[in-house]
């Protein structure tokens, strides 16, 4: 097989495999690196201290500073169940959880998938590559690295789009210490003069230069933050009590589903999006592993996770779970008592919601 053979051959495995998205960039120094470097010296990452230290940014600048022999990037996007509109059983007061958390955790479903497509590129080649396999979690820049692969623009909600598939995917990406052809980057911007998102988004934390202040960013606060919530953002959050969609979901181009084949393993779980306040903050330590096993949520542990359910219980004006707080101020986590203790005042000082 040629290079190009070899390198569509891939690509064709990828998407049997449940990867929508593929394409294949250079390990070159990223095109917006220095947009990064500037969001870092901002301080817009807030505690994600791992994003910003000298090694963290000497290997998003030179991918070849985590694998020497790295010659080409596979970059690909697995498609999540898009977030449903309202919840089947309004009576209950409910939390909201983003859509890519609905499912099994995303980092347990992508990296078995790209070490299979690691074994048929080998068994292609007849002998090992070096690699390094990631999702989410390496030093490297993702979006970028997708947008340069031809997977999609960067829309100003700073989310990688594909005009086929909207932004309601996840990426993953293989070093290889093989040269493939590069794929054309994808250079055409589909925002145009869209602000839907700026104008949508609860805490104004989308910037100018598509990238946003993480520190006032729902999705942070809710799983990123494990202390407490700044009061006056508090109210913003609205029911959401692990990440948000917002952004995407008034984004024209997620409105259209044409092509959208979401991966089953993140089919919603019982109770997902919209977990009951009551039930959700009632959970014990081991009730929580149990629930919540090989799911996103572990991320924010049982502490962030019912610190943010309080906070969508003051947030709800249904004074019916004002027990449910008194209760909650006596939690074996002080952050949840704490927050808990606040819920219960915003709450009582409420106008009540009209039926
Ligand atoms: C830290 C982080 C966060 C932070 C900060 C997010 C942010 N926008 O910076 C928080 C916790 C807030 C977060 C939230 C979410 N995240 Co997050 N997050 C990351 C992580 C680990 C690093 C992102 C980062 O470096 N941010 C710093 C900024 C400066 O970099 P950037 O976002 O890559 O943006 C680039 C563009 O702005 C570009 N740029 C600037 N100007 C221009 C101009 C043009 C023309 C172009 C093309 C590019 C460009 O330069 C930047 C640097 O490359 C990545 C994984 C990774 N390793 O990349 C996942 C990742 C970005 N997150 C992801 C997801 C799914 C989410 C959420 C949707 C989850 C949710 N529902 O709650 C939200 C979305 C919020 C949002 N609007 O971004 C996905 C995004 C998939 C996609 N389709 O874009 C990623 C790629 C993880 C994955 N493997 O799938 N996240
Ligand atoms: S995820 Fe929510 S809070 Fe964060 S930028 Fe988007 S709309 Fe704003
Ligand atoms: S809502 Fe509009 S401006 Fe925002 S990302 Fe989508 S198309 Fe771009």
């Amino acid at each position: 097989m040629t290079p190009a053979e070899l390198a569509q051959a891939l690509k064709e495995q990828a998407r049997q495999r449940g990867f929508t998205l593929a394409g294949i960039t250079s390990p070159d120094y990223p095109p917006h690196f220095e947009t990064y470097r500037g969001w870092i010296q901002a301080r817009h990452h807030g505690e994600m201290g791992y994003l910003g230290d000298d090694r963290a940014l000497e290997r998003r600048a030179d991918p070849r500073r985590i694998l020497p022999e790295c010659r080409s990037i596979l970059v690909v996007g697995m498609p999540y169940h898009p977030p449903p509109v309202s919840p089947t059983n309004q009576a209950t007061p409910h939390g909201r959880v983003a859509a890519y958390a609905m499912g099994d955790d995303y980092h347990l479903v992508i990296p078995p998938r790209l070490q299979k497509l690691m074994a048929f590129l080998e068994e292609q080649v007849g002998h090992p590559i070096p690699n390094r396999i990631y999702t989410d979690t390496g030093p490297v820049l993702e979006r970028d690295l997708a947008q340069r692969a031809g997977l999609g623009w960067i829309g100003k909600n700073t989310c990688l789009i594909s005009p086929k598939n909207g932004s309601y995917f996840l990426l993953g990406e293989i070093l290889l210490g093989i040269e493939l052809p590069p794929d054309q980057p994808f250079t055409s911007d589909h925002c145009g003069t869209c602000t839907r998102c700026i104008e949508a988004c609860p805490t104004n934390c989308i910037l100018p230069d598509r990238t946003l202040d993480a520190r006032r960013c729902i999705s942070y606060l809710t799983i990123e933050n494990k202390g407490d919530i700044p009061e006056d953002l508090r109210p913003l959050m609205g029911e959401w009590v692990f990440g948000c969609d917002i952004c995407q979901q008034v984004c024209p181009w997620n409105q259209r589903f044409g092509q959208h084949r979401p991966e089953p393993a993140f089919e919603p779980r019982a109770d997902l999006p919209f977990p009951s306040i009551a039930a959700d903050l009632s959970l014990t330590p081991q009730e929580f592993n149990q629930k919540f096993k090989d799911s996103p949520l572990k991320r924010a542990k049982r502490r962030g996770y019912q610190r943010n359910l309080v906070i969508a219980a003051a947030n709800s004006d249904d004074k019916l779970l004002l027990p449910v707080l008194e209760t909650a101020q006596a939690h074996d986590e002080l952050l949840v008592a704490s927050h808990a203790k606040w819920a219960s005042e915003q709450l009582k000082n409420s106008t009540p919601r009209q039926p």
